[in-house]
């Protein structure tokens, strides 16, 4: 049994933000019925094509475990069918334009009708206000959630980071709303609409920038290289390149063979309570005495010292040797992983994090797997649906229709070619 088993899922969803959510209530065992435009499908289906005529990865690796049904959800005869599948379905799932659910006539008011114990959960780019109205993509939600003004180099432009805190990190939000709305009508027999924006979950995950906003009203960042430097501070949490600018102070330092390597890097952590084991690794014994060196406060003004000398250290050895001398010591480090180390590493294929999927179209490839473990509720990978490749079953299985019913929906345009899967 799974955790979700027979919660079904209408999953209006595409792109990045609204499936990365539905693909993870697929995992947790939840019924996902991907709804597609006939003939067309999720526009990432034929997004950065690397194999001509298949599935992208950017769509294969965002829709696992789903079911895909082909349907016009402008054609009469495919809203009868959405009207029945509203009655069927426990949460629908949308990340449309602001405006299109309405326009095809299945806003909110209209699925609570149909539907009282419907749960409906939207991302938008942005909550109710001046620009509850607008279109929006990963990098805009990076900008607008506050991660671009914090990321970079002080004096340099601000900059996007490559995780993807707006959409997949939106669909998180998302799904917790989710699973936290289905747990509330439990007990209150009653759906209700949930909503992620992606400027919210921006800055949501990044709070801590927010916490040094208001820091700053009480003086400089100690923690922040700047501060050594003395560069003075403006009216705005500044960009802080690598620092940690948390309570234990942190960089990344060049390992042995950075030269060649654009990945030979280690993130090193100054943590207070190993200050004297990295003392002696790092050959400065006299350190743990030196009142300008034996405590944090007494470091903060000299970090750029304090990290060039841990520095000349780590240069000694590789990111995994920097790993091996440390992590006996408890001094926290971790070694810049690539990609292609991460896609190869044997430790995450074991627990299922990074998993090898077939696919009938492409063959096999790489996805990542279910990043949250329940102990009783297994995750087991399947492909991403071909376009339309479960119309006749839904019609039939989920909403009972007879074989007259189909021919009839077949006909009116209202669903894409059934025709190559009724054979099958
Ligand atoms: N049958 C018929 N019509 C369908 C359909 C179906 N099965 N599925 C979608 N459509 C229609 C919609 O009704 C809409 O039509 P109208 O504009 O005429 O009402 C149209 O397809 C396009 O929908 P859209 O506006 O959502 O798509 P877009 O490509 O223009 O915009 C995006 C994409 C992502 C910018 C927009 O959907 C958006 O801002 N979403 C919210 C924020 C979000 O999730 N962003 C993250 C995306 S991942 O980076």
């Amino acid at each position: 049994m799974k955790a979700l088993e027979g919660v079904k899922i209408l999953d209006f969803t595409h792109v990045q933000s609204g499936p990365t959510c539905t693909q993870l209530l697929a995992w947790f065992g939840a019924d996902v019925i991907k709804v597609e435009r006939p003939g067309v499908g999720d526009a990432t289906r034929k997004q950065l094509v690397d194999k001509p005529g298949a599935d992208s990865l950017y769509f294969t690796m965002l829709n696992h475990n789903k079911r895909s049904l082909e349907l016009n959800s402008k054609n009469e005869t495919g809203k009868e069918v959405l009207t029945r599948l509203i009655k069927e379905c426990d949460v629908l799932v949308e990340n449309f334009a602001p405006g299109a659910l309405d326009r095809m006539g299945f806003g909110w008011e209209q699925v609570q009708k149909i539907n009282p114990r419907m749960i409906m959960a939207s991302v938008k780019g942005f909550g109710p206000g001046k620009y509850e109205n607008c279109k929006v993509y990963e990098n805009v939600a990076q900008c607008a959630g506050g991660s671009a003004s914090t990321t970079g180099w002080l004096g340099d432009r601000p900059m996007v980071t490559g995780a993807q805190i707006g959409d997949s990190g939106t669909g998180l939000h998302l799904a917790l709303g989710i699973v936290t709305a289905l747990f509330q009508r439990e007990k209150s027999g009653r759906g209700q609409r949930v909503m992620a924006a992606m400027q919210d979950g921006v800055l949501n995950l990044c709070r801590v920038k927010l916490r040094d906003q208001q820091r700053l009203d009480a003086g400089p960042l100690k923690e922040y290289s700047q501060f050594g430097e003395n560069i003075p501070f403006g009216e705005a949490t500044p960009r802080a390149g690598n620092d940690s600018g948390g309570g234990q102070p942190g960089r990344i330092l060049k390992c042995k063979g950075w030269e060649d390597d654009p990945n030979a890097y280690t993130y090193f952590i100054t943590q207070a309570a190993v200050w004297e084991k990295i003392c002696d690794v790092i050959g400065k014994p006299e350190w743990k005495t030196d009142p300008d060196y034996a405590t944090p406060p007494a470091r903060l003004p000299r970090l750029n010292e304090v990290f060039d000398t841990i520095e000349a250290w780590t240069m000694t050895k590789t990111k995994f040797e920097v790993m091996d001398t440390c992590n006996p010591l408890d001094i926290p480090v971790g070694p810049i992983l690539s990609m292609k180390e991460l896609a190869e590493d044997e430790g995450l294929r074991a627990t299922g994090t990074v998993v090898e999927v077939d696919h009938p179209e492409r063959g096999p490839y790489l996805t990542v797997g279910c990043p949250i473990k329940l102990s009783d509720s297994d995750v087991e990978v399947t492909r991403s649906p071909l376009l339309g490749e479960h119309s006749i079953e839904i019609l039939r299985d989920v909403l009972g229709y007879s074989e007259a019913d189909i021919e009839r929906i077949g006909a009116s345009g209202a669903v894409g070619d059934m025709k190559p899967q009724a054979a099958e």
